[in-house]
């Protein structure tokens, strides 16, 4: 390889890169489940032990604003439940969150 296609060879990988990185947040709600830990109303947050969500994170436990604290409403520590998480704006988000 001469100098210059060393040159476009690394141009080519450092696009290549941040193309990935610019694509590790998947678009819209993605699918989670988990146990919930914790449940704050007042303050709109539940605590997930959640598996991964392909696309946004491996499985962790994790606090997460809801969408709307109405949704919290008989959802306590212990139960199981399945939701959705959205990445927007810098900031994970429960959409929509079911027990069962
Ligand atoms: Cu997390």
């Amino acid at each position: 390889m001469n100098r210059n296609s060393q040159r476009i060879a690394v141009l080519i990988f450092a696009l290549a890169a941040g193309f990935a990185l610019a694509c590790s947040q998947a678009e819209g709600p993605q699918p989670g489940q988990g146990m919930v830990q914790a449940v704050q109303p007042e303050a709109g947050k539940i605590t997930i032990d959640h598996g991964d969500i392909p696309g946004l994170m491996k499985a962790m436990t994790m606090t997460f604003d809801v969408a709307d604290p109405a949704m919290l409403e008989g959802i306590e520590a212990g139960q199981h439940v399945e939701f959705e998480l959205l990445y927007e704006g810098g900031k994970y988000t429960v959409t929509s969150l079911e027990a069962h």
